[in-house]
């Protein structure tokens, strides 16, 4: 990849708390050589072919729930976009994310009473399927486990329609898709939360850039030059989405940076909450960024050590977001 690949996106207002960070300021100060605003995006690449379909689903399932007047509704991203590099694709640029985050949140939020829609990236963790992934045993397995509170759960979710499962693959169908959902949501307003746990890859190659065919290696080595994924956020926030509860995740390896970026990235776009995890502890502990607050929620060492269903920081994410968005509804009645 090369340099200009590297250039990370730069915010243009740096608070306070990345001016005192040098590591940070360093990061936030690369200017982006290069960046579509996303309706460009959205003319320049055509959508999935899918997308007539996931719409048709999305139409029935929101239908069904305002009938039903669900009282809150969550769309949850999930697992890593893919960046092919050729048209017709044979090579691609993945990330390491499983979809676990996600898929542990959404089992979470429907136990809390919401309706979710479920959006992944194929093929990653699902929720309910998550807790037999890894031995390769069958949702029956999990349904006639001994806990019944977890049958008549599963059970419920299906009668009562509550979870709709639609993925994506590249980043172009992440983007499209997403957009469309907000379209669908509208009429819930602030009962409408975004939790965007999702690993959306930051570079692309446009399709009008890449190759046709399979890149040849008779060359040699291989140089990419990547454009810079337009920052969705801002036309949720803004324009797609600009009545609901938004949580965005912002994943960092280096701990110096994760705060002050967190914060730049609420600063920056205005949403409601941005939860900042590092790759090697985000299982055990996540750190809240709000307009007012900042906190960590971890598990304890006597949690993690739990052989029989250890708890998973997702519940405890979870909870703090369902009691934020109902303070959040009461305010937009208001
Ligand atoms: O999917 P997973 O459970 O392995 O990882 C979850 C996560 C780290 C992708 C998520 O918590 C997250 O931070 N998503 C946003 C990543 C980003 O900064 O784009």
């Amino acid at each position: 990849m090369d340099r200009k690949a590297e250039v990370f996106n730069a915010g243009r207002d740096s608070p306070d708390s990345i001016a005192s960070n040098p590591g940070a300021q360093s990061v936030l100060e690369s200017r982006p050589y290069e960046q579509i605003d996303p309706d460009t995006y959205f003319t320049m690449n055509s959508a999935p072919t899918q997308l007539p379909a996931v719409e048709a689903q999305l139409a029935e399932f929101v239908t069904y729930h305002q009938r039903q007047e669900t009282p809150r509704i969550v769309l949850v991203t999930s697992g890593g976009t893919i960046v092919p590099l050729e048209n017709q694709t044979v090579r691609f640029i993945d990330n390491f994310s499983a979809g676990t985050r996600g898929a542990a949140s959404a089992e979470y939020f429907l136990q809390a009473g919401y309706a979710v829609i479920f959006m992944h990236r194929e093929r990653s963790l699902q929720p309910f399927n998550r807790h037999f992934a890894q031995d390769k045993a069958g949702l029956l397995d999990y349904l006639c486990a001994d806990d019944a509170d977890q049958v008549s759960g599963t059970v419920q979710i299906q009668t009562k329609n509550l979870l709709l499962l639609i993925t994506f693959m590249t980043v172009a169908d992440y983007l499209f898709v997403l957009r469309s959902v907000t379209n669908y949501l509208t009429p819930f307003g602030s009962r409408a939360m975004y939790y965007l746990a999702a690993a959306v890859s930051d570079f692309f190659i446009p399709a009008q850039k890449m190759t046709e065919h399979k890149i040849q290696s008779a060359h040699g080595g291989l140089t990419l030059t990547m454009d810079q994924v337009p920052k969705f956020l801002r036309p949720l926030v803004h324009e797609w989405a600009p009545q609901s509860y938004i949580v965005s995740f912002k994943l960092e390896t280096d701990e110096r940076l994760l705060i002050p970026k967190a914060k730049h990235a609420l600063m920056r776009y205005g949403h409601q909450v941005v939860i900042g995890n590092l790759l090697l502890t985000r299982k055990r502990t996540v750190t809240f960024i709000t307009r007012q607050d900042q906190f960590t929620l971890s598990l304890t060492n006597d949690e993690c050590q739990q052989t029989m269903s250890p708890p998973e920081i997702e519940a405890k994410i979870v909870d703090e977001l369902v009691r934020q968005h109902t303070v959040f509804v009461v305010g937009s009645r208001a």
